[in-house]
């Protein structure tokens, strides 16, 4: 290049560097503790925000349920990091696809909406452990949320790998990250370790710099706030609906006599769990209690604007042991498959009086189809499978090991070994509510019956001194809130079948998903003559999307008329968990973007317990166009 022409050319490099740092100059988000109130760029601001889950959105559905929110009038969304979606293993980070979070960041701000991060390390949020990785219970004395040296370390690497990735996103920074949330509830939990918080505080810090404005949120009660907050993060609280708005800030002003006020989970909706009636709030009492917030120049996150789904194993749980269902609709403003609902508009009203609404047409909701029913076919029964289920061949144990012992953090494991003596009268087959979660028991093929923690502690079984005993247990979710997150999983104590202590177990990992994709590309795995009993077993069936006509494949909905629970995926997709017989979900939401056109769609499902395929029964699902996720329920519910 000439070097008149190199000249110029190093001119106008340094001409848009000056300009642009003087671009992020002006690029100012603070807290006027005089005017109780946020500066952004040194004017008032009052941010009205929704929160979106990442990890339960599809990334093809992303721009559709953040173009949504914006149209919502909301100014600003909400969305929590979880630490085990982006690290699966120590050694395995996951930032692309799915888990493109620098992508979503990117939309957002696209689209004009600021951000307000909560990257944990905990989150809560009815995710597997509340978004930290099993992995961390190898030390199985971990104290988690803690100042525990081994948790610290490992927090601190993947803080490490996160917050430089965030840098770049925050509002200082030309992007759209106005706060960041330290922690999460930190005052409901036992530990109450200063030192812990002070360490986040200063890692955060350390990597994102002295500008942006670190918060924490409690439980709007003072003595949550007393082991929640700390000095140098600004303190926040949430409340739903019902709560008296006066006093629920107050308990804020406890911990920050000034600033602005911040309610920063305020409940659209609530979460389920199996076996319990599909919760909900009304739109009117939502609406008032907003209008109430909005009135009093609070900033708000409705918490959640869109739910989503706990696609594949993510559901979490709660103490002593409810686990969630695959839906996260929450009876949130925009539905589980981002549909406007009544709850939506009634809102947008409510924040057009405190907010001009965005002109424009407002995304619709998407169409759904109904492709009716599958026909399945009984392909073959778990313990038919292991070779494929467990390539690697089984771990020898005396006694059982946890689902961490043996490195499986999702899923299931089954435990086989022989029967030590006589069983031709009932024996009781008992556990001191050692099985986590679900054990499906059978004895030389056939089922003996089930084990379920906190539930269902003994069955009766019968068979031959040496035959197969075969436990399989399934891991229905960690616990993601309160001091029980330290969830282990599998055979966690003793099994004994009468007064004998069983031991000189196989213990198989099984890879489901490996498996899902040999019956996705190959035959070889199908039997011909199927046991037919009901035993956990593989069924498969596909249906074909006619080409040609517009606009298919559309989002549609699966459900299982008479089968009783499992997995199921589409395509090699993990859909979820069904559990029809427990409820309240009956149907699982199948987005369209896991369906094709150009050839059959697949269909591979898990039933772990009856299916109406046994004896010549009507063996199929059902696709269907409408969602029910509040279903009926057990008669002991
Ligand atoms: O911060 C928590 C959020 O992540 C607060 N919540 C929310 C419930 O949806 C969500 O988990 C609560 N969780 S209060 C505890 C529920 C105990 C039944």
């Amino acid at each position: 290049m000439p070097h008149r022409a190199l000249r110029g050319f190093l001119l106008l490099q340094l001409l848009l560097t000056v300009a642009e740092l003087r671009v992020q100059a002006s690029r100012t988000f603070e807290i006027d503790y005089e005017g109780n109130r946020f500066l952004k760029d040194g004017k008032p601001f009052r941010y009205i925000s929704g929160s979106i889950h990442y990890s339960r959105i599809p990334r093809f559905y992303w721009k559709d349920r953040l173009l949504k929110m914006k149209m919502a009038g909301l100014n600003a969304i909400e969305t929590y990091v979880p630490w085990n979606f982006h690290q699966p293993l120590p050694e395995l980070y996951k930032f692309s696809g799915e888990q493109d979070l620098e992508y979503f960041l990117q939309l957002a701000h696209e689209i004009g909406l600021l951000v307000i991060l909560r990257p944990g390390p905990y989150i809560c949020a009815e995710w597997d452990m509340g978004g930290l990785p099993a992995w961390l219970l190898e030390k199985k004395s971990i104290v988690l949320r803690s100042s525990d040296s081994d948790y610290l370390a490992a927090v601190e690497k993947w803080l490490g790998v996160l917050l430089p990735k965030i840098w770049p996103y925050l509002y200082q920074n030309g992007g759209p990250i106005i706060t960041v949330q330290v922690e999460n509830e930190y005052g409901s939990y036992f530990s109450c370790d200063y030192n812990y918080l002070r360490f986040l505080l200063n890692l955060f810090r350390q990597h994102l710099g002295k500008d942006v404005i670190l918060f924490t949120t409690d439980g709007a009660v003072k003595d949550f706030l007393k082991c929640g907050a700390l000095q140098g993060l600004y303190a926040t609280v949430d409340f739903g609906v019902g709560t008296n708005i006066t006093e629920a800030f107050m308990s804020q002003r406890m911990a920050e006599p000034k600033g602005p006020l911040v309610n920063s989970e305020f409940y659209t909706g609530w979460l389920d769990h199996w076996g319990e009636a599909h919760q909900t709030v009304h739109t009117e009492d939502l609406v008032s209690s907003l209008v109430d917030i909005l009135s009093c120049g609070a900033n708000v996150n409705m918490y959640m604007f869109i739910g989503g789904t706990n696609f594949g194993f993510w559901n979490g749980a709660n103490m002593p042991f409810s686990p969630q269902p695959t839906s996260y609709d929450y009876d949130a403003p925009l539905s589980e498959a981002g549909d406007l609902t009544e709850k939506y508009f009634s809102l947008r009203e409510a924040i057009g009086k405190f907010e001009k609404l965005p002109e424009g047409p407002i995304p619709p909701s998407t169409p759904k189809f109904a492709y009716g029913k599958v026909a399945m076919k009984q392909v073959n029964a778990v313990s038919e499978i292991l070779d494929v289920l467990c390539p690697a061949g089984p771990i020898n144990s005396t006694y059982p090991l946890t689902f961490v012992d043996v490195k499986q953090y999702f899923g299931f494991v089954l435990y086989r070994t022989t029967l030590p003596k006589n069983c031709s009268e009932p024996v009781r087959l008992f556990s001191l509510d050692g099985v986590h979660d679900r054990a499906y028991v059978s004895v030389n093929g056939i089922s003996q019956g089930i084990l379920e923690r906190n539930k269902v502690f003994s069955i009766n079984i019968t068979g031959e001194a040496g035959d197969i005993l075969d436990v399989l247990v399934e891991n229905l979710g960690r616990i993601n809130y309160g001091s029980g997150i330290n969830d282990f999983k599998g055979l966690i104590s003793n099994l004994t079948l009468g007064s004998v202590i069983l031991k000189n177990w196989l213990i198989f990992p099984l890879d489901m998903e490996e498996t899902v994709q040999q019956y996705l590309s190959s035959n070889e795995i199908f039997n011909s003559d199927p046991s037919n009993l009901p035993l956990p077993s593989f069924y498969v069936g596909r249906f074909s999307i006619p080409a040609g006509i517009p606009d298919l494949p559309q989002d549609t909905y699966i459900q299982f008329p008479n089968w009783t629970k499992g997995q199921v995926w589409i395509n090699g997709f993990n859909l979820g968990r069904y559990w029809p017989a427990r409820g309240p979900q009956v149907t699982l939401y199948v987005p369209r973007h896991i369906l094709v056109t150009s050839v059959p769609n697949n269909i591979t499902v898990l039933e772990l317990e009856n299916s109406p395929c046994s004896y010549g029964g009507k063996c199929f699902v059902e696709m269907v166009d409408k969602p029910v996720l509040d279903g009926p329920l057990p008669k002991t519910s």
